[in-house]
């Protein structure tokens, strides 16, 4: 689809579950791709496939390396250099420690990229947008960001800080043409605890046994929900939970 309403999306953490079903849904409904992540092989690959739906870019970066990041948004080619959504979604946990027991290391990466690799996706991003006086801005939180549950402190606490910067960035954007909003996920079932777990798959996996948690789709659903609505309507917080979860600490067997 190419129009002059076509609309250009750049989607962080694009090379798995939430970010990889996001870009999928905006490829099937015209959106133009600009897909983040990592794994320059997963990036590809989505490439060849959506590619015949829309115009798809591939930037493969860390967003937690301030340069590599400036650097990249830097190289984006003028075709897709006028960004219209940005969806700040890359992200992970590392561990499930006690405060008293956490690895230093853990913390470290956690920080730096959910709070600090947020951050400067986001400055890289909005001079443009408040150039452009348009832009809408989805931050990826959690319930992790509205509760705290045992052993999840750190996680949790950069979960708490992407609620205070979406709302931080609404307030400081406020008048500038651009919408801002947060979709927090309740347990979605992805390569989150895969990763949590530092690659122990069997353990993950036991995270989401008992109970039907989320999918990538029904977030994606609802992020394509959230930036297809009229200008003059931000839904600016959501929190989607599996219904057989109710609150950070609580599922119960269907
Ligand atoms: P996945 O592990 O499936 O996806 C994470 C994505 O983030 C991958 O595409 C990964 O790409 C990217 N990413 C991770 N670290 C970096 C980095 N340093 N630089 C660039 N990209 C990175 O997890 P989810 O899809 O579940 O997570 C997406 C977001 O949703 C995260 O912010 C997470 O906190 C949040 N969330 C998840 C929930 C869940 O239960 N799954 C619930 C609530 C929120 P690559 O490895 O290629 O770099
Ligand atoms: C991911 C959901 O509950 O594992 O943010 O922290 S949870």
């Amino acid at each position: 689809m190419m129009n002059n309403t076509t609309k250009i999306a750049l989607v962080t953490g694009a090379t798995s579950g939430i970010g990889k079903a996001t870009a999928e849904l905006f490829a099937k409904n015209g959106i133009d791709l600009i897909i983040c992540g990592r794994r320059e092989d997963r990036l590809a690959a989505m490439k060849a496939e959506l590619s015949s739906m829309v115009k798809v870019h591939t930037l493969a970066f860390d967003v937690s390396n301030k340069e590599a990041v400036l650097a990249a948004i830097d190289s984006i080619p003028e075709a897709f250099s006028n960004i219209d959504i940005l969806i700040n979604n890359a992200g992970n946990a590392h561990g499930l420690d006690p405060i008293q027991e956490g690895s230093l290391d853990d913390w470290d990466a956690m920080i730096d990229i959910n709070v600090k690799g947020l951050l400067y996706v986001s400055k890289a991003i909005i001079p443009g947008m408040i150039a452009r006086k348009t832009g809408h801005i989805i931050n990826i939180g959690s319930i992790a960001g509205k509760e705290v549950y045992p052993n999840g402190n750190v996680y949790c606490a950069t979960k708490h800080a992407v609620n205070a910067l979406n709302k931080a960035m609404r307030v400081d954007l406020y008048g500038k043409g651009i919408r801002v909003g947060a979709v927090h996920p309740g347990l979605v079932e992805t390569e989150f605890s895969d990763v949590r777990f530092k690659g122990d798959t069997e353990k993950a996996k036991t995270v989401y046994q008992g109970f039907e948690p989320l999918t990538g789709h029904d977030i994606a659903d609802v992020i394509h929900f959230v930036v297809t609505r009229p200008y003059h309507v931000n839904i600016s917080d959501l929190l989607i939970l599996p219904t057989a979860q109710v609150s950070a600490t609580m599922t119960y067997k269907e």
